[in-house]
Formats: C-alpha cells, structure tokens, sequence
C-alpha cells in the first residue's frame, strides 16, 4: 500500500467508524456501606415527604409523611420513650431543636417556632419495626428555608466547658482534637456548685447527644454507655459517649441532660484530625 493509499484507508476507517471508544470501566462487585445522616430525604426504602414545613418566622407546624416499602409508616420501635425523635438545625449550626412529633392525619407532626431566617433542615430519627434491638437508628431530613433577615452566628471555636444554669459541663480531655478512624471514650462531666450533679433520666437515658458534622450538616445521635447494671445516674455525674468518627473536620454537639427537674442543654464544638 502506498502512503496516500494507507491514510486514506485510515481516514475512511475513522470517518466511518469513529476512533474505538475505550470501555467503560466497571467497579468490582464490593458491599457499600451507606450512612444514615439525614442529609438525604430516603434511605433503606424509607422517604420522608414534606406535608407542611415551617415557611416564616414565630410558630408554625412540621409535618412529614414516612413512606416506607408497604407504605405511610405511623409506628415504630419506641426507643427513648418515643417512637420518633425529630431534630431542627440552621446550616450555620445554631438554633438546635430536639422535638417529639406526633401522627396528626397520617404524618409525623410537631409545633416549631423558629426565631430567624435562614436555610435549616429537619431530621427524622427512627428504628423500623422488625430491626433487631439496638439496631442503628435511620435518619431522614428535609430542608426548609425562612426568607427575610438572617443574623449568621459563627461556629464557636472549642471550649472545654459550657454552662446552663446552675450546671457546668466540662470535657474531661478539655479542648483536645479527637482522631478520626479511631474509637474512644469522649467523657462529659456535669457539675454543681463544683461538685457531682444528680442526673436524671431523661427520655430513657441520662444525656442525649446530638452530633452536627459542621462542614456537612450530617447527624449521628448518641447515648451514654452505661455506667452502672442497675440503671443508676452516675455517681460522679460523668457522661461517656462512644466516640467513632470515620471523618475529620468540625464537630458541633448538643448534649441534653435533666437535673433539678429541668432539661438542659450546652453545646461544644470538637475538632477531629
Ligand atoms: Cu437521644
């Protein structure tokens, strides 16, 4: 073959047929854990679907229908006195909210007041009958916006300890960034007056933690490991929390505890390299 003889041929076999596209490449087959963080509105055959969300500051109603495989879902495993735990968060992680809403006309439903503008999301914390005991929690969210004015507030920078009224609760490994890919105990210690406070039950336990990916918004909610097989407040008013974050990156935490009768509520912010 001449040379114009082979470039033609080449040309022609391009032009007819395109340069060979390069196959696709396919992942092997390997199991893929998926998190349950309430970043997304369905997981596991579950969707939450917005019947009514808060739409202006003051009080307003949320209302959402779960949809599960055989359809609307208006029970589940009571964990923590409640079939269902809802949770409200602005996406500059202020104006943290714990509700326990209700099935008003087939959806899940609780009164919110919201003070200032501004995007949030609204999680829903669940265990599906039929899941073993102590099976993980799923969690859906939904997000909302308030228009109008919006007064950001800054993540805090990490703080060893935190007030709510007479109580102060102090991280025992003050201000220390935790490691990711590791597990460890991350202990809370509330004090009166500089000494132990009497903890009490709370919903099913002594503290409930909600912890906030700040880059994400993601959630995962935490109990204490218990302290005592009699189910008794810890003596020395310590709260540990087993600690495993696959992350690195902020963390802001809301830890809810009663004491003196009243429920209280202090937030930290932890870094994890
Ligand atoms: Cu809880």
């Amino acid at each position: 073959m001449t040379l114009a003889g082979f470039l033609g041929a080449a040309y022609l076999f391009a032009d007819s047929r395109g340069p060979a596209a390069a196959p696709a490449p396919v992942p092997a087959a390997s199991p893929v854990t998926y998190h349950s963080d309430g970043l997304s509105d369905a997981y596991d055959g579950f969707r939450a679907e917005p019947l009514a969300l808060p739409r202006r500051r003051g009080p307003g109603t949320v209302s959402l229908r779960v949809t599960g495989p055989a359809g609307p879902v208006t029970d589940f495993q009571r964990v923590h006195d409640k079939p269902v735990h809802m949770y409200v968060l602005r996406d500059d992680l202020s104006g943290y909210q714990h509700l326990h809403p209700e099935v008003v006309d087939g959806a899940w439903t609780a009164p919110v007041t919201v003070t200032d503008g501004g995007a949030y999301r609204v999680y829903l914390e669940f265990v599906p009958h039929g899941r073993p005991a102590g099976a993980e929690p799923t969690v859906l969210g939904v997000p909302f916006v308030i228009p109008g004015d919006t007064t950001m507030v800054p993540v805090p920078a990490p703080q060893a300890q935190a007030r709510s009224g007479p109580y102060t609760v102090r991280r025992l490994d003050g201000t220390t960034d935790l490691t990711s890919g590791t597990h460890t105990a991350l202990q809370f210690q509330v004090l009166r007056d500089g000494r132990p406070a009497a903890l009490e039950p709370y919903l099913g336990a002594y503290a409930h933690l909600s912890n906030f990916e700040v880059r994400t918004q993601g959630l995962k909610h935490l109990h204490p490991i218990p302290t005592s097989a009699t189910g008794d407040a810890p003596a020395d008013g310590v709260l540990a929390f087993h600690a495993a974050f696959a992350e690195r990156g902020d963390k802001r935490m809301f830890l809810q505890f009663r004491a003196g009768g009243t429920v209280h509520q202090v937030a930290f912010t932890i870094f994890t390299t």
